[in-house]
């Protein structure tokens, strides 16, 4: 038995300007909750309103989650009332961490001004600084140029998002965040120069923390080369590295420079139907710079850290547990209710038959999104029974829980 699965990084039902996620509250926290997560920090968007009346109608359509949820907040500008907003979002809803985004620009990325002033009143309240580190006015300019010259299949996605661009970013926030009192976080962290700069920072003694995601850890750039329009199954950002980068991953999981492992479930489906063109892929498929960023994994997180950590001798059960629940639960103030099995803490709860051997197949999964990256791959390790604050949710294939029971989980500051 292990505390239910902890995975700080989900987009559900969640705006990406030309495209939205498939997945409803409903539909992802079930399909956490067959692959043993019982708790999801979800990003918000701020989008056009102010983060306040963001919150508002992301709770409206938390209101169906089956799990329980947390909420970050993404800032995409910062004027007047806005740091006011993130005071309040602080003090009185319980929204406590905030990404920032050093890519897209013109739709996501915050200038370093912001990025700065973000940091700095962060700092001051106890909240955590999440970014996207990668270059993206160069990387604007890479795509561009690719486009232009007709190189418009998927894998150009990856070779105009070079891991040198992740790595300059990272130092760069890491930079910017010591004039600060921040604490940092670095979400979805891909590339061998993004983690070493980590690694000086955190051996400097500076609070700075990464997460990593199941498919940088197992899959490689080599998906790219696959025929067609199926390599847009792997188009997320930053993009799937070569073989090196991921070793240094996995060290990186083993010294502690990296500190927990999420899924950025952000699905969009590979078909256009039945969803609509809005939730697909199919949208780039004359131009990988209009593909929807992002990919699915909120179902098969604790079973493949698992099956291809904890079997393969790469990481102890312990680490295993501390990198898919203790350890976000401790980063983002959510410990010991979530986390952990002591007295005191919320009964989420796994059963986990560590010998169960079995097949990823998206066709039995719960989320709404049509394929797997990890589609035929054979695991070993099966989540079996799945407690919510002592309710049995999950039990085999059975679906126990029900829509809305789901509870807002409003976090408290953190200075980790
Ligand atoms: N970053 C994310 O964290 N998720 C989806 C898209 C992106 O760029
Ligand atoms: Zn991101
Ligand atoms: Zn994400």
């Amino acid at each position: 038995m292990i505390p239910g699965g902890v995975d700080v990084h989900t987009h559900l039902d969640w705006n990406f300007g030309i495209a939205r996620t498939v997945d409803t509250f409903a539909s992802g926290t079930q399909a956490a909750a067959f692959g043993g997560t019982t708790t999801v920090v979800d990003f918000c968007n701020q989008g056009p309103s102010s983060p306040l009346a963001a919150l508002e109608d992301w709770h409206q359509r938390a209101e169906v989650a089956a799990v329980d949820v947390g909420a970050h907040m993404i800032l995409n500008r910062v004027e007047d009332g806005t740091l006011a907003d993130v005071e309040a979002l602080i003090r009185n809803e319980g929204v406590t961490s905030f990404k920032l985004f050093m890519a897209y620009p013109g739709v996501l990325m915050l200038d370093d001004a912001s990025i700065f002033r973000v940091m700095r009143a962060a700092g001051e309240l106890g909240a955590v600084v999440c970014l996207h580190a990668e270059n993206g006015p160069v990387i604007e300019v890479l795509v561009r140029e690719a486009v232009e010259a007709g190189n418009t299949a998927p894998r150009f996605h990856e070779s105009t998002r070079p891991s040198v661009l992740e790595g300059e970013a990272t130092q760069r926030a890491i930079t910017i965040a010591g004039l600060t009192d921040a604490t940092i976080y670095f979400v979805h962290l891909s590339a061998r120069e993004a983690l070493d700069a980590v690694t000086l920072a955190r051996q400097a003694g500076r609070r700075v923390h990464a997460e990593t995601c199941p498919h940088y850890l197992f899959l490689t750039s080599d998906e790219y080369e696959r025929e067609g329009f199926d390599a847009a199954k792997f188009v997320m950002t930053p993009p799937l590295r070569s073989r090196e980068h991921q070793d240094a991953l996995w060290q990186g999981l083993g010294t502690g420079a990296l500190s927990a492992v999420s899924t950025d479930h952000c699905p969009f489906c590979f078909a256009e139907q039945p969803y609509g063109m809005l939730y697909s892929k199919q949208q780039g498929i004359d131009d990988f710079s209009k593909i929807p960023n992002g990919a699915p994994g909120i179902e098969t997180r604790v079973a493949l850290m698992h099956d291809g950590g904890v079997r393969t001798g790469r990481i102890s059960l312990n680490r295993w547990v501390e990198l898919v629940a203790t350890a976000p639960a401790k980063l983002f103030g959510l410990y010991p209710t979530k986390g952990s099995i002591t007295p005191g803490s919320d009964a989420d709860l796994v059963i986990f038959d560590p010998n169960e051997a079995w097949t990823i197949r998206a066709a039995e999964h719960h989320s709404r999104i049509d394929y797997s990256m990890f589609e035929g791959r054979e695991v070993t390790g099966r989540v079996k029974k799945v407690f919510l604050r002592g309710n049995l949710i999950v039990d085999g294939s059975e679906w126990l829980g029900r829509d809305g029971m789901g509870r807002f989980l409003k976090r408290t500051a953190t200075t980790a």
